[in-house]
């Protein structure tokens, strides 16, 4: 798919990363784990050290310049981060991560505008985070919540999803790419239904944000969540991108300083968005951090790191299939960065205990997708995920500790 770009420079890349020049159980680490969370680069690790040693001050407080060169350098962020994914500033509001942001929705938008007997539709693939905060607001509203339907292979069903959408429906809820299987979803497919329907749409791009190069505005999402810390960014920090004109029309979900306008003992007004959304001191060294990370996913090139890794799932799949009795989990043609699988005889704790004395780093478990594992059959998977960082040499480590799992467990 995307061929035409320059390979990266693999190796020089890991020099950048302290930790993948580490060892476990005395091994070198083969870190495949991205998808839970991303390693740091130097640069985004010396960028936070340099704010907390020569930068650090309060924001939107101080008269005096630390503070106010503070305030600049977390408004700079938030500008990168809105041209990261094609939004204006004002449609970017920070949070702790993707589960924050999806809460916000959920408690703001949601509880100011859902009514009894409303429609919400997530897809039968969404993480706990894009799935929980919904049936919270469900049950607080009274509005209902409807499953768009997956097939064997990890697919969203699009006929199925097409049919739960009804005048009812208010806001369709659905992941870009999903953590557990893969698969990348057709959003901006999805997010046109969603609108013919007269509904919202909400893309949790958790996954999407660290190895697609995303629009909001091609997407034609109304909001699109996404985490610092699977971007090579700093944990603690996230991005909300919300459509102007909705965010402005949302009421604010938490009170404090910073996001008002003027307090009176017994009411307030609120400050302009985004601010209204970003009560008390927020993680300014995330922000700060977060920036960092951007300008060095934008010196790398999304475009590159897609192809990279859409080079490294493809040989990791062929090469899997070595493994007797190993059955790849999720199978959508449109896939990347993850390789979730399960094996004959194993289970996929023992199989992430066995890889990890080979020093492979993979997360065995539900992914925090239950009712997806619930409707695959399966009580878990073990996972690799990958990143602009990994390389041919790891998948093969991973291949021989899983030929290692096999020995110990027969067949
Ligand atoms: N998935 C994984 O190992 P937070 O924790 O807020 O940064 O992100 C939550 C989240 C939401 N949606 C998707 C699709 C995700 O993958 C995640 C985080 C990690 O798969 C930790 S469970």
């Amino acid at each position: 798919m995307t061929t035409a770009v320059a390979p990266l420079d693999v190796a020089r890349l890991r020099e950048e990363f302290p930790l993948l020049g580490t060892t476990a159980h005395g091994r070198p680490l083969v870190y495949l784990d991205s998808a839970a969370t991303s390693q740091k680069p130097r640069s985004v690790i010396r960028r936070i050290t340099r704010f907390y040693e020569r930068e650090n001050a309060n924001i939107h407080r101080g008269v005096y310049a630390l503070s106010a060169d503070a305030t600049a350098e977390y408004d700079r962020v938030r500008a990168r981060v809105a041209r990261f994914l094609g939004a204006t500033p004002e449609e970017i509001v920070f949070t702790r991560g993707t589960t924050e942001s999806i809460n916000l929705v959920a408690q703001s938008w949601g509880r100011g505008f859902l009514r009894a007997g409303d429609e919400i539709v997530v897809t039968a693939m969404e993480h706990h985070s894009n799935l929980v905060p919904w049936q919270l607001v469900a049950e607080q509203t009274g509005a209902v919540l409807r499953i768009a339907p997956v097939t064997d292979a990890g697919e969203l069903d699009l006929d199925g999803f097409a049919a739960l959408l009804t005048a009812r429906t208010r806001l369709v809820a659905a992941v870009h790419l999903s953590n557990a299987l893969g698969t990348i979803n057709p959003i901006r497919r999805i997010t046109e239904l969603a609108h013919a329907a007269g509904a919202v749409m909400l893309v949790d791009g958790a996954q999407s944000a660290p190895h697609l190069a995303v629009d909001v505005a091609a997407l034609g999402c109304d909001f699109f969540a996404c985490s610092g810390h699977k971007l090579f960014g700093p944990t603690g920090i996230g991005v909300l991108y919300g459509r102007r004109e909705l965010l402005e029309r949302m009421p604010p979900w938490q009170g404090g300083g910073d996001m008002i306008a003027s307090v009176e003992y017994q009411r307030s007004t609120w400050a302009p968005v985004p601010q209204k959304f970003e009560a008390g001191t927020p993680h300014i060294a995330g922000v700060v951090g977060l920036g960092a990370a951007l300008d060095f996913v934008e010196s790398i090139g999304l475009d590159a790191v897609a192809a990279h890794e859409h080079e490294l799932l493809g040989y990791a799949t062929e090469r899997v299939a070595e493994v007797p009795g190993l059955r790849v989990v999720g199978t959508a043609p449109m896939k990347a960065a993850v390789l979730s699988f399960v094996m004959e005889g194993a289970h996929p704790h023992d199989v992430g205990t066995i890889l990890d004395r080979e020093g492979v780093a993979v997360r065995a478990g539900h992914h925090c997708c239950q009712p997806l594992l619930r409707r695959l059959g399966l009580p878990a998977t073990a996972r690799a995920s990958f990143a602009a960082y990994n390389t041919r040499d790891e998948v093969d480590a991973l291949v021989a500790g899983l030929l290692q799992v096999r020995k110990v467990f027969g067949g």
